[in-house]
């Protein structure tokens, strides 16, 4: 028998030993041990600073009784509504050639997923996204099919592009100067927990700014940008989506809190997987948010500082922790 093999059964048992339960699945474990629902104290924990005005607008959808994904949809149409924020919805930067092209998607508390890429002209993607999880037998639609499932759903078409936001494209058009993706990321991720104790989320961006046309990011994949697992909790992602894509990014954080991490853990060893495979020294950033089913949350990221929005207990708060590599 191998050394890491000996390692791995005392581990096993070990874990079967601080169980309250015996030998049985460790998820089943994890569910009647740590995984109480947390009822009657909904939680909404969004991305950056945006994500404070997206959690006020998803606790009114709470307090009228409106469902996790109801919630998670609102808070996310805050910024794709606001031209001022440039790396989401109406105002995001566009890519190389001048195009906004947006990417978005949704997962509910029964497991439902729906999500756009490569998405144009379109204001509120995240919403065509839960269209596409409501109203048709597919997941992922992508390009010209998802903005003419748009338009026959009744979404009004526009330009995304503003004055500003064209002007700016116009002014890197003359210095093609290589972006940094953490010059221009900034997705909005929406974490909820209702007040049942169902979880939800979603997940909208225009990516990273004057990329490739045809470039789709992390945030439409399910799994990458967002994950939620009603038993065990979900977890989203913002930052260099290709990196998150690699790693499954919130899908880890999510099967992490199932084999016992807490939140906070879950993130930083999802992140630190990235981190070993850039010789512990990458220079992007990626920052995961996560929700675990009793109520707790957690976030990391990789480098610099990340804030995330927390609205709990009639409080919306911006709380900012630093990352885990200098
Ligand atoms: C992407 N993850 O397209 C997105 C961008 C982002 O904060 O998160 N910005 O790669």
């Amino acid at each position: 028998m191998s050394y890491q093999f000996i390692c791995f059964l005392m581990k096993r048992r070990d874990f079967f030993k601080t169980s309250a339960i015996g030998i049985t699945a460790p998820s089943i474990l994890m569910s009647s041990e740590y995984m109480k629902p947390n009822l009657n104290d909904p939680i909404i924990l969004s991305t950056w600073e945006h994500g404070l005005p997206a959690n006020e607008s998803a606790w009114k959808i709470l307090q009228n009784g409106g469902s996790a994904m109801d919630a998670a949809e609102a808070g996310a149409m805050v910024p794709e509504a606001d031209p001022e924020i440039t790396s989401v919805g109406f105002g995001g930067l566009p890519d190389e050639k001048g195009n906004v092209t947006l990417d978005a998607c949704v997962m509910d508390s029964y497991g439902n997923a729906g999500s756009v890429a490569f998405l144009q002209n379109i204001k509120h993607p995240v919403s065509v996204a839960r269209k596409v999880m409501e109203e048709s037998k597919h997941v992922m639609l992508v390009g010209e099919g998802a903005r003419q499932f748009a338009i026959s759903n009744g979404f009004e078409e526009m330009n995304l592009l503003t004055d500003e936001s064209r002007k700016a494209w116009k002014k890197w058009n003359q210095e093609k100067r290589d972006m940094t993706p953490h010059e221009t990321h900034d997705t909005i991720s929406v974490l909820v927990q209702d007040k049942n104790g169902d979880l939800a989320g979603a997940c909208t961006t225009s990516g990273w700014a004057y990329k490739l046309h045809g470039r789709v990011g992390d945030s439409p994949i399910i799994g990458a940008g967002l994950f939620v697992d009603n038993e065990i909790g979900c977890a989203a992602a913002t930052g260099l989506g290709e990196e998150v894509i690699k790693t499954t990014g919130s899908f880890l954080v999510v099967e992490l809190m199932r084999q016992g991490y807490d939140p906070t853990s879950a993130c930083r060893e999802a992140l630190n997987r990235v981190i070993a495979a850039h010789k512990g020294n990458p220079d992007f950033q990626i920052a995961y948010i996560a929700i675990r089913k009793d109520g707790e949350i957690g976030s990391a990221c990789i480098k610099w500082s990340f804030e995330y929005a927390l609205a709990r207990a009639g409080e919306n708060k911006l709380h900012k922790i630093k990352g885990l590599t200098k």
